[in-house]
């Protein structure tokens, strides 16, 4: 009988074990600090050494009075864990959306009037960020989003 709630807290402690061994081997690497070796023209697509913890945290908006348009057509971040705070304080709906190619990598829902994060993994390279609700990618709502 009281033999279910020790495996219980066995298989809760693995999990938690194995949980945070995962995180904190991605993440604790202190590497961060180092610069980046001088941009040669964006052409390295490779990613052999594991981007250091940490990550990029971006601001994005949509045009507070309603135009089919980001404050910023460009976007700038770290390779790793990218975090985009996205606000729209006007009454149309919108999202933003991240491209590579023609893989959606991550959205955030549709939404007017307040903000969402969005949190993904990016390699380095150049992706697009538009927003996906119908008419608006094409009316302007798009721009680059490039990761280094
Ligand atoms: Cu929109």
């Amino acid at each position: 009988m009281y033999r279910l709630p020790v495996i219980a807290v066995a298989v809760a402690s693995l999990a938690l074990g194995v949980a945070a061994c995962g995180s904190s081997s991605k993440s604790s690497s202190a590497a961060s600090s180092a610069a980046p070796a001088s941009s040669t023209s964006a052409a390295s697509s490779s990613s052999s050494s594991a981007p250091a913890g940490g990550g990029s945290t971006l601001t994005q908006a949509a045009d507070p009075s309603g135009a089919l348009k980001f404050t910023q057509s460009s976007l700038t971040a770290k390779a790793g864990k990218v975090t985009i705070n996205f606000s729209n304080s006007s009454m149309v709906p919108h999202n933003l959306t991240i491209e590579q190619g023609s893989s959606v990598v991550g959205a955030t829902p549709t939404f007017a009037g307040g903000s969402k994060t969005l949190s993904v993994t990016l390699k380095p390279g150049t992706y697009t960020f538009f927003c996906s609700v119908d008419g608006h990618r094409a009316a302007g709502m798009q721009g680059t989003l490039t990761v280094q």
